[in-house]
């Protein structure tokens, strides 16, 4: 009887070590970096799914630095990211939505080379409702020399100087997307084994026909946003509605079946709701890595830079031709 072959997978590190070889002078404190993500999403993916066990459901009472109520998800999110960052000696700084301004590695941990901003959980208002959340990760390198205290110019960054981004999706599995300038790939959980295994190699968007946004403000859009999106119930095969209302599920289904994700500026939030430097950051660069594009509702969005850790953005993510149009549209308006 022939000898079973043993089928293994490609897990999140071997694909990271294999990877590794193309760049010669790497030090490997990227591949170090994200196994320290990669343990910060297998033990959150562990409490999401036990939360209402675990009473880890519902807020804490008090409100983050943007008013906002806070989960006990979020704040366990959160610790899990920053525990998980300032041990593996890779990251000097870490920007995260739960924190007022940078965090500087602590002088006992050695500081990397690395600048990681990240919003620990978002969706958190669905985390009740056992709808999919999910945690958005962007990795810098730091400007200032390492060995020296990082500064704030290591955390306003350019969208261009992304080295590499991605999410974590806690829905009816866990997967791991990393964006590189190798490409977009996906990484399943296999939570019996407690290892990232390659289950969508080199992702690339589709041609589709669903487009997302929140029809609830549709008032208080531009014209031109409120024309683009009526056009889109017109057209000759009508396209089709979804909004789960949580931003890594509804960019995450966009990146896998094609179409456009929008949150718009709006009279009230002419800045827009969604954070630049840890959300709309790192999902443009995963889309426009797949072959999509990503604007502010007028220029490329990678083109900006951010002012301050907590800007917000309005983002148009999605298909480049439906994103260019609805740009189009939308600075036409203005
Ligand atoms: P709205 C969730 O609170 C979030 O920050 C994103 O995940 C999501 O895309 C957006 O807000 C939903 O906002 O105004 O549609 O409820």
């Amino acid at each position: 009887m022939a000898t079973p072959q043993f089928e293994e997978g490609t897990t999140l590190d071997r694909f990271l070590m294999d990877t590794m070889r193309d760049y010669p002078h790497a030090t490997g404190q990227f591949v170090n970096l994200m196994q320290s993500i990669s343990l910060a999403g297998k033990l959150i993916a562990a409490r999401v799914n036990r939360a209402g066990l675990l009473g880890m459901l519902g807020a804490v009472g008090s409100t983050n630095v943007h008013g906002e109520y806070v989960q006990r998800l979020d704040l366990y999110a959160n610790e899990a990211f920053k525990h998980a960052l300032e041990h593996g000696g890779h990251t000097c700084m870490i920007v995260s939505e739960e924190e007022g301004g940078p965090v500087l590695v602590p002088s006992r941990y050695r500081s990397g080379e690395y600048v990681v901003t990240f919003d620990p959980l978002d969706g958190s208002s669905n985390i009740d409702c056992n709808i999919t959340i999910g945690s958005i990760f962007c990795i810098f390198r730091r400007l200032t020399p390492e060995g020296e205290p990082a500064e704030l110019r290591d955390a306003c960054r350019a969208g261009d100087e992304i080295v590499a981004s991605g999410y974590l999706i806690f829905g009816s599995g866990t997967l791991l997307v990393l964006a590189t300038e190798a490409g977009v790939f996906g990484f399943t959980l296999d939570p019996t084994v407690g290892e990232f295994f390659l289950s969508h190699p080199n992702l690339k968007i589709p041609k589709g026909s669903t487009y997302s946004v929140n029809e609830g403000h549709a008032r208080r859009w531009s014209s031109g946003v409120a024309s683009y999106v009526e056009a889109l119930k017109e057209r000759s095969e009508p396209w089709k509605a979804r909004y789960v209302g949580s931003l890594v599920a509804d960019v995450h289904r966009t990146l896998l079946k094609g179409g456009i994700f929008l949150y718009p500026a709006t009279t009230d939030a002419p800045q827009g709701k969604l954070r630049l430097l840890y959300e709309a950051f790192p999902l443009a660069y995963v889309i426009e890595r797949a072959g999509g594009a990503a604007t502010d509702g007028e220029r490329r969005l990678l083109d900006r830079s951010a002012g301050d850790i907590h800007d917000r953005t309005p983002l148009f993510i999605g298909d480049a031709d439906e994103v260019a149009r609805a740009t189009r549209e939308n600075t036409a308006a203005s």
